[in-house]
């Protein structure tokens, strides 16, 4: 059996996990570094959102790049991996009832993520790095921009090693039985693997531009840099979607007890994103001329749709998951008792939700159609960019992790939810805020608004341009949205405090959350049992989604060529 002693664990009766201590304090660590990252990242979000606002127009221009690039990578990057690294660790340990491997490298992985990140920050804040997100050569940072960014991938691989082990551990250790690992894990895996390969692609640049600009290497190729940056730059939005995808699961598991509805389905779309997502790395180079359209339309419209298709079956299996659960106790009812009848009240469960609709409606559908590269021309370097990325990684993966941080805060803090009735209000608060802000923001950038820019009109420039003043209204608008959001955002970081500092203490060995049962269970035991679902379908409700989803798709690609064929006149 295991070498080490029970002590180092703890049982939580309901759900019978039997909780590694050490696992847990790392978890804890990661996930709340994560939360005060999100704070920061917030705040330097609405600097940006309040002067991209063409009525209020914050900051001057240099303070508006600082806060630009600040907010992108401490969002993106910090925000999103530390908390990765949260999951990771759950999901090897927790999920697994297993101890972690190393404990020692994963709080390597820990500090030297901490101190790459506010190394970055710092060189940010200290205005000479003002070279955004993507840090384009010859645009140049300090160098401790960019060695900052490097210890942290060195400590996200870490835990990503780190994670590995503690698989290795629980399949020697039996601790989790003797089948296969579970779904969650196994997602938790496939996140993993991509990372290492992200990772591989950021050091492969990063290291190179950073002997750059200490004088050990002459010159960087701003081509290679841009293909090679955008291997990583792509892939570890890859690496959210994987991971937020394993929550979605989790949660269908943990409140409805629902299963996948085909495991090899889920696993088999799981694989089909470690082949061939990283290929998609071109879509954010359709209009770069540097590149063939034959190596451009090969990746993105062919190679690209097989990693859809792995979206398009997990956005099909969790809702038909639900469904599925929700039917076998009983709420068989017509299309949709099962979803009305859901615990909305439940921010675990509504937080989870919107991620899945915003990820779905707003994030899938828009970033299959600016894949092609006919209509990638249109919103190129548009506010249609940030529309559509906050859809994907704020209203998608931003949303599950704050869904996963409630469900967290009960089993890893061992406290209850303090100021319950904001958390019921939170997620849709965040989501409104989320939804309107993306949607507004691709509508200005069709009108052509572009991204980046501080003073939309122009105000004193030789060059200047008048957009649509229906563009500038849409952006307007949009920049409410992301108010909003600060506001959804604010009140998610003080129930975190409140919670982790202030909730009322759950005591060692009573349950986090009550019991739930496992549908198939439920089922078993009713007595008179009926097929469920309708006509031959199991989830009809989900397939009625899913038409919906297709339809949308359909219109909206028709409606981006016909409004490009009214701007290419030639003919
Ligand atoms: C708190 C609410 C947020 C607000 C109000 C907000 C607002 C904005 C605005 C206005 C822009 C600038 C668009 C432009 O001028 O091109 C932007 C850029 C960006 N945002 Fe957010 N955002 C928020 C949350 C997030 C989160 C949670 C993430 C990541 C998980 C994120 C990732 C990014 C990235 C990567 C950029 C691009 C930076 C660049 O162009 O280099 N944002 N955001
Ligand atoms: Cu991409």
């Amino acid at each position: 059996m295991t070498t080490t002693a029970m002590s180092d664990f703890r049982l939580d009766p309901v759900s019978g996990l039997n909780i590694h201590r050490q696992a847990n304090t790392l978890v804890k660590a990661n996930a709340f570094a994560a939360v005060v990252f999100l704070m920061i990242g917030g705040f330097f979000g609405l600097g940006v959102a309040l002067t991209r606002m063409p009525e209020v127009q914050l900051l001057k221009p240099e303070m508006f790049y600082l806060f630009l690039t600040a907010h992108g990578i401490i969002a993106l990057m910090v925000w999103i991996i530390f908390f990765e690294m949260a999951v990771l660790y759950f999901v090897g340990a927790h999920l697994l009832n297993s101890r972690i491997a190393t404990p020692r490298w994963a709080w390597a992985q820990f500090w030297l993520m901490l101190i790459g990140a506010v190394m970055t920050t710092v060189a940010i804040l200290q205005g000479n790095s003002s070279v955004m997100m993507t840090s384009y050569p010859p645009l140049e940072a300090a160098p401790h921009f960019y060695l900052g960014l490097i210890l942290f991938a060195v400590g996200a691989l870490i835990g990503c090693f780190v994670f590995l082990g503690t698989l290795v551990i629980a399949k020697e250790e039996k601790t989790y039985g003797e089948g296969s690992l579970p779904l969650v894990t196994f997602g938790g895996l496939t996140a993993c693997v991509i990372a290492i390969f992200t990772i591989a692609s950021g050091a492969l640049i990063l290291i190179p531009t950073f002997l750059w600009r200490v004088g050990l290497i002459s010159h960087i190729d701003p081509m290679m840099y841009r293909v090679v940056w955008w291997a990583f730059g792509h892939s570890s939005q890859q690496i959210n979607v994987v991971t937020h995808i394993s929550i979605w699961y989790l949660i269908a598991g943990l409140v409805f007890g629902a299963k996948p509805m085909s495991e090899k389905v889920s696993r088999g779309a799981f694989l089909l994103y470690i082949l061939f997502l990283q290929l998609g790395s071109v879509h954010h180079l359709l209009s770069d001329p540097g590149l063939s359209s034959t190596w451009k339309i090969f990746n993105t419209s062919y190679m690209i749709y097989l990693a859809v298709l792995a979206s398009l079956i997990h956005g099909l299996t969790v809702p038909g998951s639900i469904e599925v659960a929700q039917r076998k106790k009983g709420l068989n009812k017509g299309l949709f008792t099962w979803l009305r009848k859901a615990p909305w009240g439940n921010p675990v469960f509504s937080a989870m939700f919107l991620s899945l609709i915003g990820f779905g409606f707003l994030g899938g559908i828009t970033g299959v159609v600016m894949s092609v590269e006919q209509i990638n021309v249109l919103i190129h370097n548009t506010m249609y960019l940030p529309g559509h990325f906050h859809a994907t990684v704020v209203a998608g993966t931003t949303t599950a992790f704050m869904a996963a941080t409630y469900y967290l805060i009960p089993v890893v803090f061992q406290r209850k939810l303090a100021l319950a009735g904001w958390a019921k209000l939170q997620p849709y608060i965040y989501s409104l805020g989320s939804f309107s802000f993306s949607i507004a923001l691709m509508g200005a950038g069709t009108m052509g608004l572009q991204r980046r820019q501080a003073d939309i009109t122009y105000a004193g420039q030789a060059l200047g341009y008048q957009y649509p003043e229906l563009g500038k209204a849409m952006l307007s608008i949009g920049e409410i949205g992301g108010v909003i959001m600060v506001v959804g955002g604010v009140m998610f970081i003080l129930i975190v405090l409140a919670s982790v500092f202030g909730g009322e203490r759950i005591p060692e060995g009573s349950a986090p959350w009550p019991k739930v049962e496992d549908a198939d269970v439920v089922y078993e035991r009713t007595e008179h049992k009926k097929h469920i679902g309708l006509l031959g379908f199991e989830a009809p409700g989900t397939f009625v989604l899913a038409m919906i989803l297709f339809a949308t798709l359909v219109l909206y690609y028709f409606i981006n060529f016909k409004y490009l064929s009214t701007i290419w006149t030639l003919s």
